[in-house]
């Protein structure tokens, strides 16, 4: 049976997915590169950097590490200073519930988010301390698609990667749990989360006691 539930951050538990897109998006457009949410869905979970190269892929510039460097700072500024508004309020309905469940159940709770600003949005939340372990992806080496971030709260729970439920909203978070050796519940569009084990339409549909055998 399972003995740990490791969770994503944005686009699982808040609607973050939305607030980094914006924060992309004004800045795209402030440098006039072109940006939708077609090529949004390819920067879910991938970290800050590499995000942007996809943007800057996509549109078919080149900038230099210098100036790379300021537009993610620049898109960070606008993404802290959205946060800053966040309360308890912008949980998805369902997330306080299944914490409990699996609290209840006696399961580890870790969290694998790829965004450093992940310990101040779950202070925003008000659910930092629902958590045994939080992984500092400033620490992680190897970003999701890999499962570094994965194994490491795995790891710090002491729990064996067979036995932990990963749960994610984007393909390159479904692919790092699944080459950790977990299993994996997909949270959003079934095809687009293919490689997961089980898809829900979100974490309102997540029952715990249903997926974790006593
Ligand atoms: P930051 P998750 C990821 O968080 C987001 O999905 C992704 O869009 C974002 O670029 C990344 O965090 C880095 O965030 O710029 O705040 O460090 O989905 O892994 O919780
Ligand atoms: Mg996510």
């Amino acid at each position: 049976p399972a003995q740990a539930l490791i969770f994503d951050l944005d686009g699982v538990l808040t609607d973050t997915a939305q607030t980094h897109y914006r924060a992309w998006k004004r800045m795209a457009d402030e440098e006039g590169l072109p940006f939708d949410q077609q090529v949004n869905e390819q920067l879910k979970g991938v970290d800050r950097m590499s995000s942007l190269e996809i943007i800057l892929r996509h549109a078919g510039r080149t900038l230099s590490a210098e100036q790379k460097q300021a537009l993610a700072e620049r898109k960070n500024g606008y993404y802290v200073e959205a946060i800053a508004e966040v309360t308890p309020k912008d949980l998805f309905p369902g997330v306080a519930r299944v914490l409990e469940q699996a609290r209840a159940r006696g399961l580890k709770l870790g969290l694998a988010s790829a965004s450093r600003n992940a310990a101040a949005l779950l202070d925003r939340l008000g659910i930092a301390g629902r958590f045994d372990y939080i992984a500092d992806a400033a620490r992680i080496s190897r970003a999701k698609p890999a499962p570094d971030i994965f194994l490491d709260v795995a790891a710090a729970l002491g729990v064996a990667p067979a036995r932990c439920i990963g749960i994610e909203d984007a393909a390159a978070g479904v692919a790092a749990i699944k080459s950790a050796g977990m299993a994996a519940i997909g949270i959003g569009d079934a095809t687009t989360l293919a490689q997961a084990d089980a898809c829900l339409a979100d974490i309102a549909a997540f029952d715990v006691d249903a997926f974790v055998s006593p």
